[in-house]
């Protein structure tokens, strides 16, 4: 298949990219935080979205390389925001299972840290529940490995899942983000709204902070505000966008 050759080759022919994803804070109004997303500048096919090749890569396992390469992308790219003075700036990055089922995850998030000189604690790393639940022992010593380094943790898709609470009272995690299905029509289904507030709680219950995905209107917004919720992020705010034009909104203070 000619996208997995490609794929192969795409590290070395420099072809990836990541757009960044501003997470606002609800009481500061600022932007506190950025969800990096992985793109592919294919010569020919042009701009291939991760939907199109995240898969193909965890099948055949390039997703090692590729989740390395982004792990140290962003903390280059974050370095360089450190160094431009936005210092509380946490940069997150996504995990897929087969990197964190990889032996030397931990040093290579070390690794990436200590070759950019990022603070630690400006690196977050986004884990699914179905990730840390397939063995949650192992996972439970990988994370407090991963917090050993300094980096911040989050459950992304948080609800989709079947992760126990009595297990997420033991992972050593930082935040809680609200999967985009329940916050959509949070003003208009009663079920989801329930869904987003009890996450609210459960969240603030175990001190965590809490952000809600896939925002996209003002109403949405305005509930997740009244109901506690601490971060928002979404297309009300912005889409991904390249490196370039997060720089300038950091900037402008928006
Ligand atoms: O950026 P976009 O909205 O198209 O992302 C689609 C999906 O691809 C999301 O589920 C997102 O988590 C995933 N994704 C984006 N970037 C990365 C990445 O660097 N690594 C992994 N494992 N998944 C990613
Ligand atoms: O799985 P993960 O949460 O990492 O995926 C993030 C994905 O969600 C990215 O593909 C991103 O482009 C997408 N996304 C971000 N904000 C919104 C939004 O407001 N609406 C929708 N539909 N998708 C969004
Ligand atoms: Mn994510
Ligand atoms: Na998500």
């Amino acid at each position: 298949l000619r996208i997995e050759g490609d794929l192969r080759l795409a590290i070395e022919r420099d072809e990836f990219l990541l757009y960044y994803q501003p997470q606002v804070d609800l009481v500061s109004k600022k932007i506190i935080g950025v969800e990096a997303l992985i793109r592919w500048q294919h010569p020919e096919l042009g701009m291939v979205p991760p939907a199109r090749f995240i898969s193909l890569a965890e099948e055949t396992g390039l997703i090692v390389p590729i989740g390395n390469w982004v792990i140290r992308e962003a903390c280059r790219q974050s370095k360089v925001w450190q160094d431009e003075g936005f210092i509380g700036l946490r940069t997150a990055v996504n995990l897929s299972a087969r990197q964190f089922a990889q032996q030397n995850l931990v040093q290579s998030i070390q690794d990436a840290l200590t070759a950019t000189s990022l603070l630690p604690a400006s690196l977050e790393i986004e884990l699914t529940e179905s990730l840390v639940m397939a063995d949650v022992e192992q996972a439970i010593g990988i994370l407090r490995d991963m917090k050993t380094l300094g980096v911040q943790l989050s459950i992304d898709d948080f609800g989709t899942g079947y992760s126990s609470l009595s297990y997420l009272k033991r992972f050593p995690i930082d935040v809680l983000k609200i999967d985009r299905s329940f916050v959509n029509d949070i003003t208009t289904d009663p079920d989801d709204a329930a869904i987003v507030t009890s996450i609210i709680s459960l969240a603030h219950s175990l001190r965590l902070s809490v952000i809600a995905e896939g925002v996209e209107t003002r109403e949405q917004l305005d509930y997740l505000q009244q109901h506690g919720c601490d971060q928002i992020q979404g297309y009300f705010f912005s889409r991904p966008v390249t490196a370039e034009v997060m720089t300038q909104m950091l900037r402008d203070g928006t």
